[in-house]
């Protein structure tokens, strides 16, 4: 890791950033991204739902959970051509990225498995970055989708370890941490976050940054989502994470991960033009598009057009395009 870019802050530190006054913290942010990235660059990712619902998990924001009433029913894994369908309109979309998504516990060794590795080998072929989310992984599970091409895995931890509980009981933090580890040691791109809204304290929130900006190595894209409290799960009637919440947790994860990707991602159908722009400014440059993030609305590719031109944002060239680039010319 460059000199610079620590991975030894203390809960002290991070304390500081996260509570200095927000403008403050705002332009510190905002100086940390232009060094290190190019200002105005957004890389625009797409969702997909692949397998919907039925999951047996308990995490009490999900509304694909089976045991809650949310009217998201299960559904069997999608085709491989209906995929690739939706692939081909995500890039169409001016997307880079295209992360797909299963509502399981944790991968198992069976045909649905073998079925997403031709997934992914079909989204690589078609010239996207390819990113999966689908729970538990084993470390020779993470191999199998390297070697099919996958570039990065999402996996979040949500909220601090002592939180956690509070949210979930069907798996622990520690089985997160596990995962995250063997995505890592497959070679996989790290994509780990978490969600604000969930009954946290600001300690929680700090204690998350904490874990993902002491990893040896910062996650590649740290995903920041605002809960989108669904009818029918323990949160739902939650009320709308305040916006300046979301700009503090972007601004601290700029500042601690300076690299890394920092993706503005749940919650901004509720926002406006002018909330998300303070996200940007504040050093997020990642979102989804799409009209559906995997069960929720989500603002679709002509309301996201009209918010890069408004903005004068640019979408990022995905990393695949850059290697293969840097490649050529080398
Ligand atoms: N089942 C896999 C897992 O849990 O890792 C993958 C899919 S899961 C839906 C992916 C992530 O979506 C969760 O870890 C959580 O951070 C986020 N998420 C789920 N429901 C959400 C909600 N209502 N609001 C905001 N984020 C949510
Ligand atoms: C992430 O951090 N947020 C996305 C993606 N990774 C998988 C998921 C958000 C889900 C919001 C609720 C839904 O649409 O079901
Ligand atoms: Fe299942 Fe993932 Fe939803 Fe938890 S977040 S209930 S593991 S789909």
């Amino acid at each position: 890791m460059n000199a610079e870019i620590r991975n030894n802050w203390t809960l002290d530190e991070i304390r500081e950033i996260y509570f200095s006054p927000v403008l403050e913290l705002m332009n510190r942010a905002t100086a940390v991204h232009s060094k290190y990235n190019t200002a105005g660059e957004v890389q625009v990712c797409t969702l997909l739902s692949v397998k919907t619902g039925g999951c047996s998990e308990d995490c009490s924001y999900c509304p694909q959970a089976a045991r809650y009433d949310t009217g998201v029913e299960a559904q069997k894994l999608m085709t491989y051509e209906d995929v690739i369908g939706k692939a081909l309109d995500a890039k169409n979309g001016g997307s880079t990225r295209f992360c797909m998504g299963a509502a399981w516990r944790s991968v198992r060794d069976n045909s649905d498995f073998n079925k997403v590795i031709d997934m992914v080998k079909g989204v690589n072929a078609i010239g996207l970055e390819v990113c999966c989310t689908l729970g538990m992984l084993t470390e020779q599970q993470a191999h199998r989708l390297k070697e099919a091409g996958l570039y990065a895995y999402n996996h979040n931890l949500d909220t601090s370890d002592e939180h956690y509980t509070e949210i979930i009981s069907t798996r622990t933090y520690k089985d997160r941490l596990e995962t995250l580890n063997n995505v890592e040691k497959a070679g996989l791109s790290v994509c780990c976050g978490g969600i604000i809204g969930l009954g946290e304290e600001d300690e929680d929130r700090i204690k998350l940054l904490h874990t993902l900006a002491t990893r040896e190595k910062h996650p590649e894209s740290v995903p920041v989502n605002a809960l989108v409290s669904v009818k029918g799960t323990p949160l739902e009637g939650r009320g709308r994470v305040k916006i300046w919440d979301m700009v503090r947790m972007i601004a601290t994860a700029r500042i601690l991960m300076p690299k890394s990707m920092v993706r503005l991602s749940a919650g901004r159908n509720e926002m406006s033009y002018e909330q998300q722009a303070l996200c940007f400014l504040a050093g997020a440059n990642s979102i989804f598009t799409g009209e559906k993030l995997l069960t929720t609305p989500n603002p679709g590719f002509d309301a996201d057009k009209e918010m890069f031109e408004l903005l004068g944002l640019k979408p990022r060239e995905s990393f695949k395009a850059e290697k293969e680039k840097e490649i050529v010319l080398s």
